[in-house]
């Protein structure tokens, strides 16, 4: 028997532009959504799970897979009522299992989620990319933020050039990057003023990586034994971009932080979402190695790519172009449902805004058409692989 990768999407609920029958014609048949609307760190109730799913399912799809049961900013510091929001996690897995719904992603992120600094990044050919921009979210923490600690971590001639760099700044330009790092993309729930971030920031006084690492594993150690208990699994999301942000700690970058999260706890339950844009923006990622070494564990799968320049700055490409080496990816990944005996939910991470999408509103990274590409190209990938592998 041949397993061919789960084809999602995600999907933002009711209010997203983009509609169940558009994802049903991309050729999807699962839906990746979370209920955005309820405030993060309060429980998810069956009845409204239930209503979700009852949408997803009369458009002919599937629910597969909760992208995110976000993880409250107390569980990451252990400050406050974080015992509390631990068991409202936890009460929240019972009712998605209660509903048949049994992969749930998450990140650990502090603060922000994932980060870019231009949405709408224009290619040569008129579609237009997301990109991250280093000297940007630099300016931002010298001259915006003036994180006090900031100054310290670069060399006079860094600085100098930030400083130029910042004081070229458009009006414009300085409003677009203060709105996309502050007021949060999509997913990431949350949006905050500069004295907000600054007052977050505090929160975070005396928790490094180790420290938060340990915050994790003792998350870990409360809600994958509910997970195992109800046939569940929790799959972390890599740190997009996969390097410390504003001084905060990032500790899930790198096949080490991989290593370390299911060493410390090893149950089948307890996972990865292996996201190929997040992971693949640091050379020292060996993609295809990671799927191969991780498999066992990876319950979800984001394919997206990424390209890098010398500069430190990436945007995001084609999905079969830039430095994700995505034929080798799919490839091990066909490897690893064989040897598994299931398929893997996989949805196409991003797409290029295009064609008719450049008129609409959507949101950043989640229009129709560019993702529809990226489904479209990554199943043909996927079935010349497969073809050729059982000729
Ligand atoms: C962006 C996504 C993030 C990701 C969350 C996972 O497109 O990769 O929103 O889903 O960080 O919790």
């Amino acid at each position: 028997m041949t397993y061919k990768m789960e084809q999602t999407m995600r999907w933002y609920g009711p209010n997203d532009p983009v509609s169940l029958r558009d994802i049903l014609q991309a050729g999807a048949t699962g839906i990746v959504t979370a209920l955005h609307h309820i405030p993060n760190g309060e429980t998810w109730s069956r009845e409204e799970i239930k209503k979700r799913k009852n949408t997803i399912e009369a458009a002919g799809l599937t629910w597969s897979v909760v992208e995110s049961v976000p993880v409250h900013e107390v569980i990451k510091t252990r400050s406050g009522n974080y015992l509390q929001v631990i068991e409202n996690y936890k009460e929240t897995l019972r009712n998605l299992a209660a509903e048949g719904i049994y992969t749930v992603c998450y990140n650990f992120m502090p603060i922000l989620d994932w980060t870019r600094t231009d949405l709408e990044f224009e290619l040569p050919n008129g579609v237009k990319a997301l990109l991250y921009e280093k000297k940007a979210v630099q300016a931002f923490d010298l001259f915006i933020l003036e994180r006090p600690e900031a100054k310290a971590e670069y060399s006079e001639e860094e600085y100098a050039e930030v400083k130029a760099y910042y004081e070229a700044l458009t009006p414009e330009k300085h409003q677009m990057i203060f709105d996309n790092i502050l007021k949060g993309l999509p997913g990431s729930e949350i949006g905050y003023t500069l004295e907000e971030f600054k007052t977050m920031l505090a929160t975070y006084d005396g928790i490094d990586a180790a420290k938060l690492a340990d915050h994790l594993r003792l998350f870990l150690d409360e809600i994958v034994p509910v997970a195992e208990e109800n046939g569940m699994c929790v799959a972390i999301h890599p740190d997009d971009p996969p390097f410390p942000l504003f001084g905060l700690p990032r500790i899930m970058s790198t096949a080490d932080d991989a290593r370390r999260i299911l060493k410390d706890q090893p149950s089948p339950a307890n996972g990865l979402t292996f996201c190929t844009g997040s992971f693949g923006v640091r050379a020292d990622n060996d993609l295809p190695a990671m799927v191969k070494e991780f498999g066992d564990h990876i319950h979800f799968i984001h394919l997206r790519s990424t390209k890098r320049d010398e500069h430190g700055n990436f945007f995001e490409d084609n999905h079969l172009e830039g430095n994700v080496p995505m034929v080798a990816v799919i490839d091990a990944v066909i490897q690893v449902q064989q040897k598994r005996g299931k398929s893997l939910p996989m949805r196409p991470d991003h797409g290029h805004l295009m064609l008719d999408d450049l008129n609409k509103k959507t949101n950043p990274g989640y229009s129709a058409i560019g993702r529809l590409k990226g489904l479209a190209e990554i199943r043909g990938v996927e079935a010349g692989l497969l073809y050729s592998q059982e000729k």
